[in-house]
């Protein structure tokens, strides 16, 4: 018979360790990806849509996949381009690319989260809860809440035509 004695320090490390696993297996995706600078543009009255914009980073590869808020009926994930000197705007199908370690820049007339449908007018200085859904390399999804303040187009150091 093999008796294996644990001092009650070593108890502490191996709870410690579990912990550290469980963290590792369960939580870490989530803390890969860091969010900065979020806004969303406010609107006018009988306004039904509107973008948010952020910039993200992901320390491993990801993808932002969705989106939603209790806000607008609709979020959809957009890019705007030029297609024959217009300038057109379109949902991406697969989501935003979050190439490792590079900080997208979700900005007006660039990529956006598009809020559409929305249930009510956004004024300047109010704040909209927003949740996204982003995927890693190897299908795993996790979303992150946020609240984002509500600035109106004249007071948004952003915008740029
Ligand atoms: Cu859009």
């Amino acid at each position: 018979m093999i008796v294996i004695y644990f001092s009650k320090e070593k108890v502490m490390k191996l709870k410690y360790l579990i912990a550290a696993a469980a963290f590792l297996t369960s939580g870490a995706f989530a803390q890969n990806i860091n969010i900065s600078d979020g806004w969303v543009r406010a609107t006018v009255q009988g306004q039904k849509a509107t973008g948010a914009f952020m910039k993200i980073t992901a320390i491993d590869q990801a993808k932002l996949i969705a989106g939603n808020s209790p806000a607008a009926g609709l979020v959809e994930i957009h890019e705007m381009k030029m297609v024959n000197d217009v300038m057109k705007m379109a949902a991406l199908p697969n989501g935003l690319d979050l190439p490792a370690g590079k900080t997208v820049e979700l900005k007006p007339g660039s990529y956006h989260i598009m809020l559409m449908d929305l249930k009510a007018p956004l004024a300047a200085d109010s704040t909209v809860p927003v949740t996204l859904t982003f995927q890693d390399a190897k299908g795993h999804k996790t979303t992150q809440e946020m609240k984002l303040p509500v600035k109106s187009l004249a007071t948004s150091s952003e915008h740029k035509h």
